[in-house]
């Protein structure tokens, strides 16, 4: 059943819709090619902090050709340097709701993911590309800096090095070159990346809670600590994961043939 969750309070440029246990967030912007507004970064923190209890998995999409051309650069005109670092925080607190909120985020990418719009990518924890997909820092060439966590996110995904190229040189990496070099976990055929998503988050409301809540919010901490700290995190975690009901559940349904083998396909 597709259910519309409409809200007075979202503005135009994003769209809420329920499907299921499942969350289908879209820019909607697509004449500004997705261009990022503060009452949509504001919008994105909204939603992604009220997300209900029972959606499971989120779906980010944009609409027309384009993921998103980033900052609305028209919103960047005189800033004072106290404004600036406050419109980089609104940034960081709207795309940390997306990292480390209640629900796994996976994005759907096509055409432009530029700037803020790769940033907002990043901070999702699947991103599935369609061929058309191209990523960019142009920060580099308009004389600024990243400001929505591309220097915490992106390194992460594709190393220093790219990123140092991508701003300084204004390098464009193209969806298939991208994959390996971890832009995305998936390369789909043109106009499919939204159906994979839906697909695999599909799978992934599929997992216990406290797995997705441990993939969220303990491996990327765990990334960020010294080996013997990270060891004992992951061996806390995984007491707790075992111990739900609803652990020992799967199991005994493994252990007692009621499916769930791993298939290669
Ligand atoms: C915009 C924006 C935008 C389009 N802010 N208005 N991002 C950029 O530097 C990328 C800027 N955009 C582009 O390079 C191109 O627009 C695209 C390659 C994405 C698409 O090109 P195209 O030919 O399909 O569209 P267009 O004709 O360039 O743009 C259509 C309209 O969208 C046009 O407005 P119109 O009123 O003339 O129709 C554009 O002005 C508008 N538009 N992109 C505002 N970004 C937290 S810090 C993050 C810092 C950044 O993200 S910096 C990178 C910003």
């Amino acid at each position: 059943m597709h259910t519309p969750v409409t809200s007075s309070a979202l503005p135009d440029e994003l769209c809420v819709e329920r499907r299921g246990n499942v969350l289908i967030v879209r820019l909607a912007r697509p004449a500004k090619r997705n261009a990022l507004n503060d009452a949509t970064v504001e919008a994105i923190d909204r939603v992604f902090s009220s997300v209900p209890d029972d959606v499971h998995a989120i779906v980010l999409h944009g609409e027309g050709a384009h993921f998103s051309a980033g900052l609305d650069l028209a919103e960047l005109t005189e800033r004072d340097a106290v404004q600036g670092l406050m419109h980089s925080r609104m940034w960081h607190q709207a795309l940390d709701r997306v990292q480390f909120g209640k629900a796994p985020v996976i994005a759907a990418l096509h055409g432009a993911v530029i700037g803020g719009g790769l940033e907002l990518a990043c901070a999702a924890h699947i991103r599935v590309a369609e061929p058309s997909a191209y990523y960019a820092l142009p920060e580099g060439q308009r004389g600024i800096f990243v400001g929505g966590g591309a220097s915490v996110r992106l390194p992460r995904l594709i190393g220093v090095p790219l990123m140092l190229d991508m701003m300084m040189t204004g390098r464009v990496i193209k969806a298939e070159e991208g994959k390996p070099l971890g832009f995305s976990q998936y390369l789909v055929e043109e106009g499919r990346a939204l159906q994979t998503a839906l697909e695999l988050a599909a799978k992934v409301a599929g997992n216990a809670r406290m797995t997705n809540y441990a993939l969220m919010h303990v491996l990327p901490r765990i990334a960020d600590i010294g080996q013997e700290q990270g060891l004992m995190m992951e061996a806390l975690t995984a007491a707790i994961a075992q111990s739900a009901p609803e652990a020992k559940a799967r199991i005994r349904d493994f252990l007692e043939k009621r499916g769930g083998k791993v298939e290669v396909k």
